[in-house]
């Protein structure tokens, strides 16, 4: 996929159905743990520093963003879970957000499941997987931050991942670094694959 990285928009930062983009375009949604690098995935993919607002304190998304991409698709920046410092009453609206989101768009074609490569899944992990795989949406997990690693232990922590999230055999996983870009190419064409 050849992405023009000037041709990106942030379309809206929505938290209901009715604010939702109309744009005819598939969409992908981010989801992982606060912190994981969701907004940073998003800018390395487009080669984008500053499009997906990110930091280092976690639950900086707080709202669906819908980021128009070269009119090819659209990324869904979603609010992470797993962060305790969100209040109950906050985690709450998340959570029916995304589930609103993710149980009824019918332009959702695919969810990419962001998961730390140093750690094995938390449950929340879990969850979120079962979540995803109860409605029958594809997942594709990628297992970020892999330039904190040893490239020879890569093999490892990707199994560990797969055996700990139960992944269904058709879901794929693949290791990644926002830092070097690695895999990116593979990650297009896997994404391609599901549009
Ligand atoms: N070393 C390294 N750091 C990364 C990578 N991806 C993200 N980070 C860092 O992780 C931190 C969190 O990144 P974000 O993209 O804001 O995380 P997020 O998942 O969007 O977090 P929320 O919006 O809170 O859900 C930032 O300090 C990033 O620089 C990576 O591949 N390698
Ligand atoms: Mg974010």
């Amino acid at each position: 996929m050849n992405i023009n990285p000037n041709n990106i928009e942030l379309l809206i930062s929505a938290v209901k159905p009715d604010q939702y983009p109309e744009t005819g375009l598939d969409e992908v949604a981010l989801s992982g743990r606060s912190n994981v690098g969701k907004s940073t995935f998003i800018n390395s993919m487009i080669g984008r520093k500053n499009m997906a607002r990110t930091s280092q304190q976690p639950g900086k998304t707080q709202t669906l963003n819908f980021y128009d991409i070269d009119q090819q698709l659209v990324f869904v920046d979603v609010p992470g879970y797993g962060y305790a410092k969100v209040s109950k009453k906050q985690r709450e609206q998340f959570g029916k957000m995304i589930e609103k989101y993710i149980t009824e768009r019918e332009q959702l074609k695919l969810v990419i499941q962001l998961i730390d490569i140093r750690h094995a899944p938390t449950q929340d992990d879990v969850l979120m997987y079962d979540f995803l795989k109860y409605y029958d949406l594809p997942v594709l997990i990628i297992a970020t931050k892999q330039d904190k690693i040893a490239k020879g232990k890569i093999q490892k922590h990707l199994k560990v991942i797969r055996e700990k999230l139960e992944m269904e055999s058709e879901d794929t996983i693949i290791s990644y670094s926002s830092i070097n870009n690695k895999n990116q190419q593979v990650i297009w064409n896997a994404i391609q694959s599901y549009l």
